[in-house]
Order: structure tokens, then sequence, then C-alpha cells
């Protein structure tokens, strides 16, 4: 079976002050799920301690000339046990391909990080019935040989649902999430992203194929992010 987790990316948001609801989030009952934290790297360190928490990136180099950014060997320092790569917020902003995605991956694996690879489609490519068919061109290009379960997490986070408080129904989501359950294997977690919250999670958590959620702005406040942890736990 594969394993549950409900994952949170905080995004570019969180000072110290959000320290608060990362203690209240490692309290929660989250049975035989798994939880974890994606918050700033300025704040891994400050985690508390039993709160499994990852980065939102890394750069495929272990060190040097490259200012402004973190190797995946930095976050694994740093505590961090899992790392997202191919977030299309780093696909857009920073013109990530896939060869690149594919290349943080590599290097999060290289650093004992599980990697929470995501893929997703953006509306024209949905409306041109290409869904499915970017999915597997996405995982072709970004995912590098020899993932296990205990190496890879695979997001879906359709690109129209991001933070735009559309969330994707769950026939489409199940169309998608059983075509990668025929593509990655009956282990590999599958997890659902783009506008979850408490009053959507459990509809999505009931579907055979989803494992969890990536959760962004509904993971920032304990109080959002606990009732999806207990939708799946
Ligand atoms: C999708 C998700 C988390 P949100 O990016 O990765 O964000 O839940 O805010 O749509």
């Amino acid at each position: 079976m594969p394993t549950k987790i409900a994952a949170g990316n905080w995004k570019m948001n969180g000072t110290r002050a959000a320290l608060e609801e990362a203690h209240a989030i490692a309290q929660v009952q989250s049975g035989d799920a798994q939880v974890v934290i994606c918050p700033p790297a300025t704040l891994l360190t400050s985690m508390p301690e039993g709160l499994a928490t990852g980065g939102q990136y890394c750069h495929p180099a272990t060190s040097g000339a490259h200012t402004g950014d973190l190797s995946a060997e930095m976050l694994a320092d740093a505590g961090a046990s899992y790392c997202i790569t191919g977030h299309s917020e780093r696909r857009t902003d920073h013109k990530e391909t896939d060869a690149d995605v594919r290349a943080q991956t590599e290097a999060a694996w290289r650093a004992g990080l599980i990697a929470i690879l995501c893929i997703g489609e953006t509306l024209d490519q949905r409306e041109a019935g290409e869904t499915l068919a970017v999915l597997s061109e996405q995982l072709r290009g970004s995912l590098p040989d020899g993932a296990t379960a205990e190496t890879l997490i695979v997001a879906y986070e359709p690109v129209w649902a991001i933070g735009t408080g559309k969330v994707a129904t769950p026939d489409q989501v199940a169309e998608v999430h059983d075509a990668l359950r025929d593509q990655l294997g009956a282990e590999i977690s599958l997890l659902y992203g783009g506008s979850v919250k408490a009053g959507n999670a459990a509809e999505l958590f009931a579907l055979d194929n989803v494992d969890g959620a990536l959760v962004g702005g509904a993971s920032l406040k304990a109080k959002d992010f606990i009732p999806i942890v207990e939708a799946l736990a």
C-alpha cells in the first residue's frame, strides 16, 4: 500500500511567527498518514522536532557559485527529509524545464531526500484534450530512472487549480490518478494538489488512487491544515 501523505507547501510565506503554526501541526494525531511541512528554507532549522520537513526546490549541484540557490545537501543538513521538485510556480517563475526538474530530483536523491515531483496541465492543455499526454510527457522528461516508493512521491497539480479556488472534480482527479497508477506502479504515493481545503479533502481522499494531498494556502494555519490531515488519517 502507498504511504498516505499530507504535505504542506508554505511557498514564500512564513516568518518566525509561523513557527507557532508548525508546533500546532506537529501535535496532530495523524494515524498512519505522514505529515510533512515544506516551509521557506529560512525556517527549516527552527521547525519542531518530530515534524517531517522538506525543501521547495534544490539546485542540481552540491555546492558552488550559484548566488541565492540551495543544494539538496544543504536542505538535508537543515533537517529536511523531502524536497518538492517541478512545482508549476518554479516552472513558470524560473523557467524550469523537465530536464531541470530531472536534475533536481536526482540531486534530491543524492542527498537522501524523498522527492515530491509535481506535474500538471494548463487549462488550454486540458481543454484541448491533452491532459494525459502532457502529464505522461512531463513524467518521461522529469523523472529519473530508478524511482522507488522510498524515494519518490508524485503530486498531480493541475495548473489551473493552483491557488485559484478551483478544484479538479473527483472524476477529473480519478482519471489522472488511475493513469498515473498504471504508469508508476502500486506503491508510489500519488498526491493531488490545487486548492485542497478541509471542505473538499475527504471527497478527494475517498478516490482509489489518491494517497494524500500537497496543500498550499490551507497549510499555513494549523486550524485549516489539521482537518485535512484528519480527513486522511
Ligand atoms: C498547489 C498547492 C500546493 P494551493 O500549488 O502546492 O497550492 O493549495 O494554494 O492551491
